[in-house]
């Protein structure tokens, strides 16, 4: 009999959160119990974090004769309270796959040899030295990733940007949360959300637009339909132009066509205002408006909505009744009733996703629900650090640690001081971003890149353009596996230490520091990617300034420069003892850290009240944004969007969850999934294989048909995770002008039968 997709989720099903919630049974997503595939019991259980997704559920590591033998949630963490989903509980599979690499390995005549460390230091050590010579700071990068710890991209920032004088270090988090950073800090002059987890726990309308809550951040999914069960009144509004797992809880849903997210919520202010659901009194005392170059007024604001978002224009755009926009705008606006908006990738993964983004915190800052627990804009962080080692660590080519910016003169003096490095040797233009970077490969200006902690060749858009330049440019990849698409293509791969080998620290979407204990040795030579790091740094040149004897050391010189700052984090110590700590610490100590940022008393930085203190006049900004069309559209010779995205049991590009057997029966192959009528005008069924063409490449992918959710006509979804079947080969590399995120969600295709 073959294990279904059905029969996977069902064996992992304990908990009986989404049956009780009504939901058709045998689909919950998260479990109560764990696993233990050996049934053995530990000699120890070591405190840490799931290694996944940015939710960042505690995990207890049970361990045995030096092996991880089981995962099980941690109890005590607030997070997930014990809870874990199938993805969490298989972590243990991971660690000891036949393809980890466990020696350094460099690419002789074509064919990669193994190697000690000493001479694959070397080697990468001449090739930076000559490169810098030769062709100055540009001409080295790091590419990094929302998976590192917090020390990996801390020390690889250091040298890059303070010692090389180079600021290309660029992190996948530039193709996921780049739009949600640049929405936040024009809207709020603040990175990251102000609310936390709890406020789940106070809100009577979910608004999810653009996330499939329950597939990629499932354990938060559980804490909602949780609340739901507790408090039927609380309303979940779907707004996706697929539909998808978390629908079964949803109340309503708005199903419009993909790529037109602006007309709704433009259309949603306009019924706003003219229906009088606005809070005049929080508009006077904290919000100003702007039409992205200059200040305007209310009353300016007003008249662009009314001029740009009839309900009637965004219904013409986005298919969605005009009446049900209405409601949907009255729904997200009753008034006494606590609001939270909570997006992903359907938002961020746009050419208009800083648009989208301010338009999002436009509803709740015209409508003052927001700053009261269970009323907040709430994006999704994907990548379980990519708040703590990307954003605040400042790990892309424009920022400096503790939310600095490379362009500003008074910043890279502070940071220089910390880092002990000369300030004029920074550079002050910010780098080369992610897609530039890659680019930059096939032109042949980067002649070294050193990508650590993802897998570039697939996950990046249009990925097969960038190949040839991952080819002839000086790649050095610190992985746990090889071959992956992106190691085929390195000079040197570096055997890296995996998640509970080595000790860490995770920030994850709620603001929360979590500490990761080391729970095992990691096997053969591998090494911790941040003693890579370091050893790389005395081999340039500069041991003076990288003298950390332990994990701890570095944290200690990380803290100075998030001290004074919004994002102050706590002592190593606490860390090491609580079950995660949300920043500002400052006066918090010994608690949980803040709740609600910019309001008192929880952000110890706010004296009463409300205080968007962030922005210099302490007010946050509502954009007068135009309307904007994806970069492509369908058309005649390519009449289907496609979007990519997830499904619950495979982590990205499956390196890791492509290592355990059940996720592997239950979800075997990428596929397309179509809407029923869309696959009868086509005349293909069920499991027939189809050929994706784009104007830039194809696929070739079975099919599924409504399921496991469905697609609105015209549109077709695909799961991106296999390595063989290309999806990135067809995306979009399109960029948002200021994010630089490319539009992985939308591209334009034409459906070819093999
Ligand atoms: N199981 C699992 N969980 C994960 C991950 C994983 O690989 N596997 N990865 C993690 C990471 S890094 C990330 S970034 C998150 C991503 O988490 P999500 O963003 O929730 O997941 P996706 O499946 O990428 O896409 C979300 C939704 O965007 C919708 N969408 C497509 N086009 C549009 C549009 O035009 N407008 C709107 N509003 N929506 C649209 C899709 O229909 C889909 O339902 O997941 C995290 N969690
Ligand atoms: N079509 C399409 N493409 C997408 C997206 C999409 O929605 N659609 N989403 C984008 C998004 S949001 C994201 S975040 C990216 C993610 O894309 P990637 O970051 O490229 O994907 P991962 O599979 O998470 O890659 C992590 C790699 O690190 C390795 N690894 C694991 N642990 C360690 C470690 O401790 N050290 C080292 N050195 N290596 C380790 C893993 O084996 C794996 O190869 O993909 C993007 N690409
Ligand atoms: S919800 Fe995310 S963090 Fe929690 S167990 Fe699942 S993958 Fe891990
Ligand atoms: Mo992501």
């Amino acid at each position: 009999m073959k294990f279904s997709r059905r029969d996977f989720i069902k064996a992992c099903a304990v908990s009986t959160a989404l049956v009780s919630a009504g939901c058709s049974s045998g689909r919950q997503p998260v479990q109560s119990k764990p696993i233990d595939p050996t049934k053995t019991e530990a000699d120890k259980w070591v405190k840490s974090v799931c290694r996944y997704c940015g939710t960042g559920c505690g995990v207890m590591i049970g361990v045995k004769n030096g092996k991880v033998v089981a995962v099980k949630g941690d109890p005590d963490n607030p997070v997930n309270k014990g809870l874990l989903c199938a993805k969490g509980y298989y972590l243990p599979q991971i660690m000891t796959a036949k393809d980890r690499i466990t020696k350094p390995l460099i690419k002789k005549d074509g064919k990669f040899v193994e190697a000690s460390w000493d001479e694959a230091m070397e080697l990468i050590t001449q090739r930076f030295k000559e490169s810098l010579d030769q062709y100055g700071p540009a001409s080295v990068g790091f590419y990094g990733s929302g998976q590192t710890s917090v020390d990996e991209t801390y020390v690889a920032n250091k040298l890059w940007k303070g010692c090389f004088g180079s600021n290309n270090v660029e992190g996948n988090p530039r193709l996921c949360m780049a739009s949600a950073v640049a929405g936040y800090m024009t809207t709020f002059g603040a990175d990251e959300p102000m609310g936390t987890y709890d406020d789940f726990e106070h809100c009577d309308v979910f608004f999810i637009i653009g996330s499939n809550t329950a597939e990629a951040h499932p354990v938060l999914f559980s804490r909602i339909v949780d609340h739901k069960r507790k408090n039927p009144g609380t309303k979940i509004i779907i707004a996706d132009p697929r539909r998808h797992r978390s629908h079964e809880i949803a109340d309503s849903a708005i199903p419009f066509i993909a790529g037109t997210d602006l007309a709704i919520l433009g259309a949603m202010a306009y019924v706003i205002i003219e229906e009088g659901f606005t809070d005049e009194e929080f508009i006077k005392n904290h919000v100003c408006f702007s039409d992205g170059a200059n200040p305007i007024t209310w009353e300016d604001y007003k008249q662009h909505i009314k001029e740009s978002y009839t309900p009637e224009f965004a219904s013409a755009k986005s298919s969605i009744p005009v009446q049900e926009i209405r409601k949907l705008a009255r729904d997200f606006a009753e008034p006494g009733k606590n609001t939270m908006t909570l997006w992903c990738m359907g938002i961020n993964q746009r050419v208009a996703g800083v648009f989208a983004n301010n338009m999002i915190h436009n509803l709740h800052l015209i409508t003052g629900k927001i700053c009261k627990p269970g009323s907040t804009t709430f994006s999704l962080t994907g990548q379980p650090s990519a708040c703590g080692s990307v954003r605040e660590v400042g790990g892309l080519s424009h920022l400096l640690p503790g939310h600095r910016l490379v362009a500003n003169a008074a910043h890279r003096e502070q940071i220089a001081k910390i880092w002990g490095t000369d300030p004029a040797k920074m550079a002050p233009a910010p780098g080369w971003h992610t897609m530039e970077l890659f680019r930059r490969t096939v032109t042949g200006d980067l002649k070294c890149l050193w990508v650590m902690c993802t897998n570039p060749a697939h996950s990046l858009p249009n990925a097969t353009f960038y190949h040839p330049g991952l080819e002839q440019t000086f790649l050095v990849v610190s992985e746990t596996y090889h071959p992956t698409l992106t190691s085929k293509y390195a000079d040197v791969v570096l055997p890296a230490a995996l998640w509970c080998e080595k000790e860490g620290v995770y920030g994850n979407t709620e603001r929360r520091t979590q500490h990761m204990a080391k729970a095992i040795e990691p096997p053969g030579e591998a090494r911790p990617d941040v003693d890579a790091l370091i050893d790389f740094a005395h081999r340039m040149g500069y041991g003076e300034v990288f003298p950390y004897k332990s994990f701890e050391d570095v944290w200690n010189e990380y803290l100075k420069c998030t001290t004074g700052t919004d994002m102050e984090l706590a002592s190593y110590a606490a860390l090491k003892e609580a079950h995660g700590i949300r920043w500002p610490v400052k006066d918090h100590i010994g608690t949980e850290g803040t709740g609600m940022r910019f309001v008192a008393p929880d952000d110890p930085y706010v004296k009463e009240g409300v205080d968007f203190y962030a922005r210099p006049n302490h007010r946050a900004q509502v954009f007068a944004r135009p309307y904007t069309e994806p970069a492509e559209m369908p058309d005649k010779e390519y009449p289907f969007c496609l979007t990519t995205g997830r499904v619950l049991e495979h982590w990205h590009t499956d390196t890791m969850t492509g290592k355990c057997p059940a996720i592997m029966k239950a979800v075997p192959t990428s596929f397309a999934e179509f809407n029923s009528k869309d696959a009868t005008q086509l005349g293909i069924k069920e499991g027939d294989i189809v050929r994706l063409v784009s104007r830039r490449g194809t696929v070739e992918l079975p099919v599924k048909i409504e399921r496991p959710g469905i697609p609105r006509r015209g549109l077709i979804f695909a799961t991106w995770f296999e390595a063989e079947r290309l999806v990135n080969a067809v995306t979009t590399d399109a960029v948002d002008a200021a994010s630089k995120e490319p539009e992985f969600k939308i591209c334009a295709v034409r459906v070819e039968k093999v």
